[in-house]
């Protein structure tokens, strides 16, 4: 643990800020509606799981639930896919996807994701230079978790 643990007091020397060290990853939950029919007790109702790195822990996003995460830096719009949406399926459930550079205007992606293991997604598809928010909007109740089972996203560049 002592040499990751150096290399991050390093490389944070000049100016840091705790987003950067994991910054291939959603940082911030900026706002989350469950659906109606979650249960809020229950593990997968909690949207700091699709934070961070893929780990196998999920957030159920169910019908009716709205899930923005956002990113610590612009994502750019560089060549292929730029983003990366990672589930666990597949149970048939499918989610709509938005993103927005600002997290006011968001633009959503015509085809709602369908539930698998990695999902990658091309921001020119939709006329962005750039997004640091995504927005997940559950579209079914399908699965034992009811609905789209968020893991995590990344930067794909
Ligand atoms: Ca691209
Ligand atoms: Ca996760």
């Amino acid at each position: 643990m002592i040499r990751p643990l150096l290399f991050v007091l390093v490389t944070c020397i000049g100016g840091c800020f705790a987003g950067e060290v994991q910054d291939r990853h959603a940082s911030v939950v900026d706002s989350f509606v469950p659906a109606p029919s979650l249960d809020l007790e229950a593990p997968f109702s909690d949207p700091d799981r699709a934070l961070g790195p893929a780990d196998g822990r999920t957030v159920a996003l169910g019908l009716g639930s709205a899930l923005t995460l956002r990113f610590f830096r612009d994502i750019p719009d560089g060549r292929g896919p730029d983003l990366r949406v990672v589930e666990l399926g597949p149970d048939g459930a499918r989610a709509w996807v938005a993103v927005s550079a600002d997290g006011v205007g968001f633009v959503e992606y015509a085809e709602p994701l369908v539930d698998g293991d990695e999902t990658d997604l091309d921001l020119a598809d939709v006329g962005l230079t750039e997004a640091s928010f995504v927005r997940l909007r559950g579209a079914d109740e399908a699965g034992i978790d009811p609905g789209f089972d968020l893991d995590a996203l990344e930067a794909l560049h």
